[in-house]
């Protein structure tokens, strides 16, 4: 409670404002020369895709040229795309994975 001079309470109360955090697709794009098995590794390790769907998305990468691995907060695309990358390089491979937001 204050007191605004007047004599009378003053309950002074500020809203709560929860902010549903913007969600950011995780993309890998087509190249002609990382192996598909390695791709579809990658979708397994960094994903969390069983077998038969991480051959399906790699599959469509390979048809359409980019495709979805995940829908992800900021902070945990950035750390997928780094991860991704960082292991790419690591094995020589030009595999590339961004983010976008939705
Ligand atoms: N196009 C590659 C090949 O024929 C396979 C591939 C799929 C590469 C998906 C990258 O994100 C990718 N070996």
């Amino acid at each position: 409670p204050g007191d605004n001079g007047s004599g009378t309470a003053v309950i002074t109360q500020t809203r709560t404002r929860t902010k549903r955090p913007s969600m950011y697709r995780v993309l890998l794009l087509n190249d002609d020369y990382t192996p598909m098995e390695f791709v579809v590794h990658v979708l397994q390790r960094f994903f969390s895709k069983d077998a038969d769907e991480a051959t399906r998305i790699m599959l469509h990468v390979h048809q359409h040229g980019v495709g979805e691995c995940g829908v992800f907060t900021y902070e945990v695309a950035e750390t997928k795309v780094t991860l991704v990358m960082d292991f790419a390089r690591k094995h020589q491979h030009p595999l590339q994975c961004v983010m976008e937001k939705k």
